[in-house]
């Protein structure tokens, strides 16, 4: 029987609700067919009520039936740069920033904005041609939504590709994997907000997802994404694509041969 989708999405925070100033904890969200959306709740409402970044005094869980139909992606092909400090880290998030023709002053001025914005609920999308930040959500910023990934299907691809068999890992294949395949995405930079994991990204459909194991010191609460894009013609559809189109990652047999 086929079931409905569901979309499931959490938002926590301290200090009040994030429209009133709080200090974001967690987010997340989830696809998943409707017998899944029980469980799903309460692994988002796990996440949230035991975060490294603190205990949230506001939290929301939102559930939604989608009407679209899903689209299927392969997952990015995945490499992982080992360095030996958080400042090695970021020359070589430059390095892979500049090869999709990013100025090294933009690249800088976006680490600055991720140093200052930490705690940031969602990503900030900024225009390579104007210099600027472009949407204009300040502390929400975009959330990406309606993507997730069969569990099984993740367990298989991080095990061939040596990668830990976590929901953090999993969230951020995902969400790297939904945005490289805008064509209006130039490239995504992003570490953690958690203090806890030090392990960033530089994502793009060429360069796949390039991990980085140190972007930050430990310790560190700052962090969060940019979406790097050039000229996009039309933002408003593009955010609707971030926000609302059904994605789910499915990593074929084809792709098995392929590696061996
Ligand atoms: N949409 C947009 N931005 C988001 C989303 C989303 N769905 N989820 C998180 N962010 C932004 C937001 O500003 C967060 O504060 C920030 O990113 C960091 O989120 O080992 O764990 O979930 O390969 O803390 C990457 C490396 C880990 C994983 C990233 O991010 C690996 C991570 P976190
Ligand atoms: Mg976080």
């Amino acid at each position: 029987m086929q079931h409905d989708i569901y979309s499931v999405r959490m938002r926590a925070a301290k200090g009040g609700k994030h429209e009133e100033g709080g200090k974001h904890i967690s987010g997340g969200e989830k696809l998943v067919p409707y017998p899944e959306v029980k469980d799903r709740v309460i692994t988002l409402v796990d996440k949230a009520l035991t975060h490294s970044r603190g205990n949230p005094d506001f939290l929301q869980v939102q559930v939604e039936l989608v009407r679209e139909s899903l689209t299927y992606l392969s997952p990015l092909h995945s490499q992982t740069n080992r360095v030996s400090s958080f400042h090695e880290g970021r020359v070589v998030a430059a390095n892979l920033l500049e090869k999709c023709g990013i100025h090294r002053k933009v690249i800088h001025q976006t680490f600055t904005l991720l140093e200052q914005h930490g705690g940031l609920r969602g990503a900030i999308i900024f225009d390579i041609h104007s210099d600027k930040r472009i949407d204009t959500r300040e502390k929400k910023g975009i959330r990406v939504s309606r993507m997730d990934w069969e569990q099984q299907n993740f367990e298989r691809w991080a095990e061939k590709n040596q990668l830990p068999l976590t929901s953090r890992v999993k969230e951020a294949m995902t969400l790297a994997t939904k945005v490289a395949n805008h064509s209006d995405t130039v490239a995504e930079l992003c570490w953690s907000d958690d203090p806890d994991y030090i392990t960033g990204y530089v994502a793009s459909k060429k360069l796949g997802y390039q991990r980085i194991s140190k972007l930050k010191e430990y310790g560190d609460k700052s962090g969060g994404r940019v979406f790097f894009v050039n000229r996009c013609k039309n933002i408003e559809a593009y955010i609707d694509y971030l926000e609302k189109k059904p994605i789910f990652l499915d990593w074929g047999v084809e792709n098995d041969t392929q590696i061996n």
